[in-house]
């Protein structure tokens, strides 16, 4: 199973869209364990490509490329996890999911809002480039126990503090659990800007988002 995982790591960073689905689909044919394809596997890939694309080895163009076989293996590995959900677990608790203004990095926050449902939360995804005002409107009318916000890029993880701020002006800060994420995220950022919550990948974040609603799911 390892040699497909790395060759699934290698598809992705080679973006061979033939390679990545056919590795990932004898993966779960061979029932490797989900989270262990996304975090193991396709998680860290996308991090190796990062840290190559920052040494000038690949360029834009190859990264959309990844993104396009992330997503199609995320499409096979996607209903797996689903379908491990326990149909006994309970649910309730809503956790609004957003990445925000000016980012449009959302392969990340879909594995958290994956294996949150799989955990039994419910989930809603706001999507990605998300501004204060939308997230705003969207706890007034849903009353989520928790808002994820997610951001990847460095400009725009202090958009995480201005909703914040704007949760507070509107009086809604005591009403829901923040939880803040992103790969340039730190515990010290989250504790600065006054979040409930941070987590480094989604596991993480699936444990602390029970933690903080208290719950025996
Ligand atoms: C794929 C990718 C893209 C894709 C995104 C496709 C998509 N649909 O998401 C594309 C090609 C579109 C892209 C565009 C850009 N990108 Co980009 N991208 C990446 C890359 C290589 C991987 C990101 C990724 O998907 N990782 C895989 C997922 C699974 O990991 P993750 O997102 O970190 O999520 C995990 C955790 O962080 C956590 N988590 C995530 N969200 C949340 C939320 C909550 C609430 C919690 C609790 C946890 C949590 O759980 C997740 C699962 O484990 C990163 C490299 C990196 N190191 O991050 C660069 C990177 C983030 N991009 C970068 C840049 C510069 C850009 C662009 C500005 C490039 C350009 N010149 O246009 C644009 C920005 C566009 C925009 N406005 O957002 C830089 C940012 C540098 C910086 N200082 O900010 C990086 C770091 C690359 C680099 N090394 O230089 N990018």
């Amino acid at each position: 199973m390892h040699e497909d995982l790395e060759a699934l790591k290698r598809a992705l960073i080679v973006a061979d869209m033939d390679l990545g689905i056919a590795a990932v689909q004898r993966l779960v044919d061979r029932d490797a364990d989900p989270t262990w394809i996304l975090e193991e596997g396709m998680a860290v890939a996308m991090f190796d490509l990062g840290e190559m694309w920052k040494r000038g080895e690949v360029f834009l163009p190859e990264v959309v490329a990844s993104a396009e076989v992330f997503k199609a293996c995320n499409a096979i590995v996607e209903p797996v996890l689903l379908a491990r959900k326990d149909p006994d677990a309970p649910t309730n608790a809503l956790v609004l999911l957003a990445t925000v203004k000016g980012d449009l990095h959302d392969l990340g926050k879909n594995m958290v809002g994956a294996m949150l449902r799989t955990s039994g939360f419910d989930v809603h995804d706001l999507g990605k480039d998300v501004g204060a005002d939308t997230i705003i409107q969207a706890i007034r009318q849903m009353q989520p126990a928790i808002i994820g916000l997610s951001a990847l890029l460095t400009t725009t993880v202090p958009y995480q503090e201005t909703v914040i701020k704007k949760l507070e002006a509107a009086g809604l800060r005591d009403t829901v659990i923040v939880m803040v994420g992103g790969a340039p995220v730190t515990p010290e950022w989250a504790e600065k800007i006054g979040a409930d919550g941070y987590a480094n990948n989604a596991p993480e974040a699936v444990e602390i988002a029970r933690k903080l609603v208290g719950a025996s799911q």
